[in-house]
């Protein structure tokens, strides 16, 4: 996998991650939400089980809830988003710099680019000037791949479209991708050879069975994933310790 781990390695266990997801907020709305984990307090108290080796927020919630000196779990900050109420292609500009997620404390910083939508090379472009200044500064940088828009409309999870956007981010210099386990069968494998040395990670989804989960789990690190990033399938969990513990143990013992 990556040979430059010494930048990962604040964020990673066994050369692997499993990160807490928790930007939703702004990118669904609070539907996503119930009385419990619309608090961001109760989201970072199960980002310090010890079960991730991060925890992902948007800046706002990261400036009002993670304190850099008391939580132990790195702090991923994504620097781009949208809402739902945008429509029309899918752009998320960039809405904080390298520089305030490392105020923040951030040990890594995370991106979308939405591959085939006429924005693009935008988003493309944006990610370049942060992956160079992140470069200098030794913080890795996640990139969200999400096939979506006009061009790849219908073959979002298609094995040519999924290999192609892993592709593009080894290409664009990304340390780890963030991508959804394509539909196609033998999809993944060819996505994790087009990536190289780029680890991916695949993104978690919403309330799929626990046995559903962790089959794919055991799968996709069987077929060389470098970690999973969650959110919903934990925090809207009844018991997110439990899934928590057993992704884990599926992600940290897998010897790809
Ligand atoms: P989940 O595990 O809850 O699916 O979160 C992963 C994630 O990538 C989040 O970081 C992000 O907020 C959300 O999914 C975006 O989902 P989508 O683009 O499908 O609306």
């Amino acid at each position: 996998m990556n040979d430059s781990m010494t930048n990962l390695s604040s964020i990673t266990k066994n050369n692997k991650a499993l990160f807490l997801a928790y930007d939703q907020g702004l990118e669904h709305g609070p539907s996503d939400f119930d009385d419990t984990n619309i608090d961001p307090s109760y989201v970072l108290k199960l980002g310090e089980s010890g079960f991730f080796t991060g925890v992902i927020l948007q800046k706002g919630t990261a400036k009002q809830y993670y304190k850099k000196d008391q939580n132990k779990t790195p702090l991923i900050v994504k620097l781009n988003g949208k809402t739902t109420l945008q429509s029309g292609e899918p752009y998320a500009p960039q809405l904080c710099s390298v520089a305030e997620a490392m105020d923040l404390g951030a040990s890594a910083v995370g991106y979308t680019i939405y591959i085939g939508s006429t924005f693009q090379e935008q988003m493309m472009k944006e990610f370049g000037d942060i992956e160079n200044e992140s470069r200098k500064q030794n913080l890795p940088t996640i990139l969200w791949m999400y096939p979506r828009g006009k061009k790849v409309e219908g073959k979002e999870q298609s094995k040519e479209i999924s290999t192609y956007s892993a592709r593009i981010g080894l290409e664009l210099g990304a340390d780890l991708l963030k991508m959804h386990y394509p539909d196609e069968e033998g999809a993944f494998p060819e996505m994790v050879k087009a990536a190289g040395k780029t680890g991916i990670l695949i993104s978690g989804g919403s309330k799929e069975s626990d046995e559903e989960l962790y089959a794919l789990a055991e799968k996709s690190m069987h077929e060389g994933a470098f970690g999973w990033a969650v959110g919903r399938n934990i925090w809207q969990s009844e018991n997110p310790l439990k899934r928590a513990e057993k992704l884990a143990k599926i992600i940290f013992n897998a010897s790809s």
